[in-house]
């Protein structure tokens, strides 16, 4: 028993021996590589430099897969899998100096896997692993109001999303009907990418977040409405962009009307701006303040409706609704009361009444 024992433990020893010598003689292990969905990414891998160079890039899985060879001073397609024809290159000019790095182009979440790197000189040959894995980090987060509904959305996302609800000043979650009444979804589309949407009770006191996150990214956009501003036809109107956002130096602005039609937008970039106003309300927009209000004048009934001001940044997007009511102008003459409503009568017509 005991001896037994003692030459189990050798034998232990010696394989744990074996193992290190084996990874030692690989290049010190797997590699980890994050690269971006659709772009492109450069697998490094390097060997010591000498004559009759031989580099094969291979995928591993299953069966392996040959990604891209190099022999006889050329290129070697032949063997390459047909899911890689057209997207690799090495560095050719550079593998004199040991230099046998992969650039892969155009990636999709099928490359993503474990990579072997094989190169071979006179001076003797070598392997290096690398783990490649492909994100799609969360670019845009989409909010929208509709009927005291809330629905948050975005797009084209891996790895998985996940999509929470929350208010500024936070509210009680288990008396809000807001956090009670949520249904969030998420589907993949052919590319293997995830969008996610979510609708809520909209908190109308409140701010309303909705973040979404996925690997170490996360993107919030926030939606409150404000009290409501009137305006008349004869007066200007300024309705307020109150987005406690401060010491910003490059965001996006766009005001809408009833959330859909564009009235203007600005680009702000460290501090110059450009605009851009819709040919549609020329006539109305008078300016747009430093602080973002939007100056309005020569209002009619048809202006009467829901604005809103989007705010972007890299990171997040704020919208914050205004809801604008058109009250007609007290009218102190009768005569120009008359002409208003017979517009057809010559001047001289009424002057007599
Ligand atoms: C190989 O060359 C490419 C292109 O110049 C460079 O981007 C890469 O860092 C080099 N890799 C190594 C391992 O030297
Ligand atoms: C502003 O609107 C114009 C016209 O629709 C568009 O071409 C431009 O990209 C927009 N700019 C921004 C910053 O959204
Ligand atoms: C328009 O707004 C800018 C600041 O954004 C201000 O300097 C300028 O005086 C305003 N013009 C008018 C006509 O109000
Ligand atoms: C602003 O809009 C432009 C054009 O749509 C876009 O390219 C840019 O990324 C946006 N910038 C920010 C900070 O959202
Ligand atoms: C408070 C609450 O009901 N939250 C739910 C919102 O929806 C997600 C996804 O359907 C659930 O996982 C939460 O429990």
């Amino acid at each position: 028993m005991a001896c037994g024992l003692v030459s189990m433990t050798l034998r232990g020893l010696v394989s744990v021996v074996i193992l290190l010598w084996t990874v030692t003689s690989t290049d010190g292990g797997d590699i980890h590589v994050t690269c971006l969905f659709s772009e492109d990414c450069v697998l490094a891998c390097s060997f010591q430099p000498g004559s009759e160079e031989v580099i094969h890039w291979l995928k591993l899985e299953d069966k392996d897969l040959t990604v891209h060879s190099y022999y006889y001073s050329t290129d070697q397609l032949k063997q390459q899998r047909e899911s890689y024809r057209g997207r690799t290159a090495l560095f050719n000019d550079q593998i004199p100096k040991g230099n046998a790095s992969l650039l892969l182009r155009g990636l999709t979440l099928q490359d993503q896997g474990r990579y072997k790197c094989y190169t071979s000189t006179i001076k003797g040959n070598k392997e290096s692993f690398i783990n490649m894995a492909v994100e799609a980090p969360v670019r845009l987060v989409d909010i929208q109001l509709s009927d005291d509904i809330l629905t948050c959305s975005s797009t084209g996302i891996y790895p998985e999303p996940k999509l929470t609800w929350s208010t500024d000043p936070p509210s009680d979650l288990s008396f809000d009907p807001g956090t009670i009444q949520n249904s969030t979804s998420t589907k993949v589309d052919d590319r293997g990418l995830y969008d996610i949407t979510s609708t809520k009770q909209f908190i109308r006191d409140r701010t309303n977040i909705c973040t979404v996150t996925s690997g170490t990214v996360e993107r919030t956009a926030t939606l409150k409405q404000q009290d409501p501003v009137q305006g008349s036809p004869s007066s200007e109107v300024s309705i307020p962009c109150s987005v406690s956002q401060s010491d910003l130096l490059t965001f996006n602005l766009t005001w809408r009307f009833n959330q859909i039609d564009t009235i203007l937008n600005s680009t702000y970039t460290k501090g110059t701006s450009q605009m851009y106003i819709d040919d549609q309300w020329k006539e109305q927009v008078q300016n747009l303040s430093d602080s973002g209000s939007l100056q309005l004048h020569k209002l009619t009934v048809v202006h009467q409706g829901i604005y809103s001001c989007e705010l972007s940044t890299a990171r997040d997007t704020h919208l914050v609704l205004t809801y604008l009511e058109i009250t007609p102008d007290k009218l102190s003459d009768g005569t120009k009361f008359t002409f208003t409503i017979y517009p057809h009568c010559k001047s001289h017509d009424h002057i007599k009444q």
